[in-house]
């Protein structure tokens, strides 16, 4: 049996998934997993969570959370909207599961042991400023290629290049905007440019591949470097070297090995630990990976070198359908300027099926792509509703009022009976075909060839006369025939894309479900329940609502982000009521207040609580006079571990709401040493 190995990008456990993401490297790999089970291949379909690196690190650092904070949050929402979506995936894994660093570690020490990497003594950019080297994305700077002048230090976004660094022209941290330098470091290098021979012939046997993806990747492997693969960070899989300390992998070389340790834990999962080999480790195994444009010198050439370099038979990759990218009503998807949908509050306004069909209708196959709001409304009510769902309710309600719910014998085949399922049969093989090629606009397309064709079948043979005249009573029970026929074909082309769909069609013909070769199965005497609607209309005043409120979204963030960008911080994880309870807010009435010697910061007060008298050093003094505290009452931490600051110590903490609000006026009033509720 043929067997499929299908993987999904590991989409970053740093935000939430958009409509683009999800018709470039998510949906399509549903898809395609779904038809080829229907195939009656053996299929295993993988993703997970990429949760190491930078992407993660930095974007935990500006929300104020630990990165496993971050991908833990991530994590889940993801998966959450995969599950919504009805991703059929055997396994969703993270990278942060314990069974995954050890064999990325494997990975690196036999390309090491191999000859493949090499440590060198190299300049990497340093933050003076915060003490550090930054890679990566806390990294921006010019793009080496293209100009671009807000290009992250691994690749950039606008014309997809991927590079080191060092590369960039200007660097700067994204953290604080401060220039950056050069500074000497160790670092271990993949020898890109020693696989280029074995790469090159390689990629000839790829000829099929799309256009894009096959000239991206030659080129890139013309300019072949040594890249670097490790990090100094500690968030990340450690470097298995002792003179490594302190140094973990680049996030790049450890995701794309994600894929086979995501095989490795389900494995785990269903008690067979070795079974993951029968997908990775057998030449006869389809590998596909389905990913974003913006990910291709990855899929195409660095893990495929990276794999090359192993002992280890390790399958590499037959078929990499990248997507161009989707934007949205004319601008690219932005949620930092709220140009965005989210994408589970959609899903409580529209139900799975037409979203995946509105994905599949727009998807960025060829060329970026658009999705608009109007032509998501128009494919859904036109399409869905008054094409495909309006041919099989015709036919069913025509069934149950007529023939009591059960199905006709086939009679007798006339020209138009001939045609009819000779155009069903060829329009059965596009679909195959589009499928096996990953064309979902195809699909679609073919999809609504199928509705319309049986629309007019039902339309020319008038089954509403037909049943009038006795003597064409085996015409009739044929169209009913062929026409239920049409409907189980439509049920078996539309199951990879709209399952849910697909799974009621199914019940109405009273089967569970079909194999993809069984379409034209014949259809025996039987009775069939009365059907249901399939898609509701889309009304002109929801898709309205839709495009007020993205450029509502939109206009919120612009001005959010002009006065609250530099002013505040994001705020710190949620805390609970009994985190609160654990503080002990005490009214204190300050003695004295001095300045802590060579400090221009800090503040020594003497505090009366009533019941004691403490010594508290504030950090106020260079904002705040010490002459003018005297007397004033303000709230303290009574209960704060002492601690040590430039040799005074601290039994406690003033809290101030700024200071020039360190007095809260109605407190003034109360008796010190009170408990503050
Ligand atoms: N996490 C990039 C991305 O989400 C990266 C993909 C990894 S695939 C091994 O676009
Ligand atoms: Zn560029």
């Amino acid at each position: 049996m043929q067997k499929v190995l299908i993987t999904s990008a590991l989409p970053y456990a740093n935000g939430i998934l958009h409509f683009g993401h999800m018709a470039g490297a998510y949906l399509p790999a549903d898809i395609a997993a779904r038809y080829q089970r229907m195939k009656g291949r053996d299929v295993h379909y993988v993703s997970g969570s990429d949760e190491y690196g930078v992407a993660i690190t930095l974007s935990a650092e500006l929300a104020g959370r630990t990165p496993k904070e971050q991908a833990e949050l991530f994590h889940k929402a993801n998966l959450d909207l995969f599950l919504k979506l009805n991703f059929s995936f055997d396994h969703y894994s993270r990278t942060t599961w314990e069974g995954h660093q050890e064999p990325v570690q494997q990975f690196f020490l036999e390309l090491l042991n191999n000859g493949w990497i090499e440590p060198k003594i190299t300049e990497q950019l340093y933050s003076e400023t915060e003490m550090r080297f930054l890679a990566d994305r806390y990294v921006v700077g010019t793009c080496p290629k293209c100009g671009y002048a807000e290009a992250r230090g691994d690749e950039c976004p606008s014309c997809g290049s991927s590079f080191d660094a060092l590369d960039l022209k200007n660097p700067r941290s994204k953290i604080t905007g401060s220039p950056l330098v050069k500074k000497e470091t160790k670092h271990w290098f993949l020898l890109l440019d020693k696989f280029k021979p074995k790469l090159q012939a390689w990629l000839e046997t790829k000829k099929h591949w799309k256009p894009n993806v096959l000239h991206f990747a030659q080129e890139y492997i013309e300019g072949l470097k040594p890249r670097s693969i490790t990090r100094d960070m500690s968030w990340g899989i450690p470097v298995p070297l002792e003179e490594a300390e302190g140094k973990v992998l680049y996030v790049w070389f450890d995701a794309p090995i994600g894929y086979m340790t995501a095989s490795m834990e389900w494995s785990k999962k269903i008690g067979r630990p070795e079974r993951w080999k029968d997908y990775w480790l057998d030449p006869n195994v389809k590998l596909i990976h389905f990913i974003g444009k913006d990910n291709i010198p990855f899929h195409a050439v660095t893990f495929p070198a990276m794999v090359m370099g192993q002992n280890l038979p390790l399958k590499l990759v037959d078929e990499l359908p990248a997507n161009e990218f989707l934007n949205l009503e004319g601008k690219k998807f932005s949620k930092s300027e709220g140009w965005s949908i989210d994408l589970s509050d959609f899903l409580t306004r529209y139900t799975a099926d037409q979203i995946r069909y509105g994905l599949a209708a727009m998807a960025p196959e060829t060329a970026d792509a658009e999705f608009t709001f109007k032509e998501f409304q128009n494919r859904c009510n036109s399409e869905l509703v008054g094409k495909f769902g309006n041919f099989i309710h015709r036919t069913l309600s025509f069934l149950q009022a007529n023939f009591q719910g059960v199905t006709p014998p086939q009679g007798n085949l006339d020209e138009d009976d001939k045609n009819f399922i000779s155009d069903l049969k060829k329009y059965f093989v596009e679909a195959e075909e589009a499928y096996e090629t990953f064309r979902l606009r195809k699909v679609v397309q073919v999809l609504m060839e199928i509705s319309q064709r049986a629309n007019v079948y039902f339309d020319h043979k008038k089954p509403w006369a037909l049943k009038k005249d006795p003597s064409k009573k085996e015409e009739l029970e044929t169209t009913l025939y062929l026409c239920i026929q049409a409907i189980q074909l439509l049920a078996v082309v539309a199951s990879p894309l709209i399952p849910e769909t697909s799974s009621k069609i199914f019940s109405f013909l009273g089967i569970e479900s079909l194999k993809w070769d069984d379409a034209f199965a014949p259809l025996h005497h039987r009775p069939l329940p009365s059907p249901t609607t399939l898609f509701r209309k889309i009304e002109d005043e929801e898709i309205e609502k839709e495009i007020q409120n993205l450029h509502k979204l939109s206009q919120k963030h612009q001005m959010q982000e002009s006065t609250q960008e530099q002013t505040f911080l994001p705020l710190k994880p949620e805390i609970s009521i009994d985190d609160v309870d654990r503080l002990d807010l005490r009214v204190a009435q300050i003695i004295s207040a001095e300045r802590v010697p060579k400090s221009k910061k800090l503040l020594k007060l003497q505090v009366d609580l009533g019941f004691e008298k403490r010594q508290i050093v504030a950090g106020i003094g260079h904002a705040i006079d010490p002459d003018t505290l005297p007397g004033k009452r303000v709230v303290i931490i009574a209960n704060l571990k002492p601690a040590t600051l430039m040799g005074v110590e601290s039994q406690g903490m003033i809290l101030a709401g700024g200071i020039d609000t360190l007095e809260i006026p109605s407190l003034t009033l109360l008796p010190p040493g009170l408990p503050v509720k």
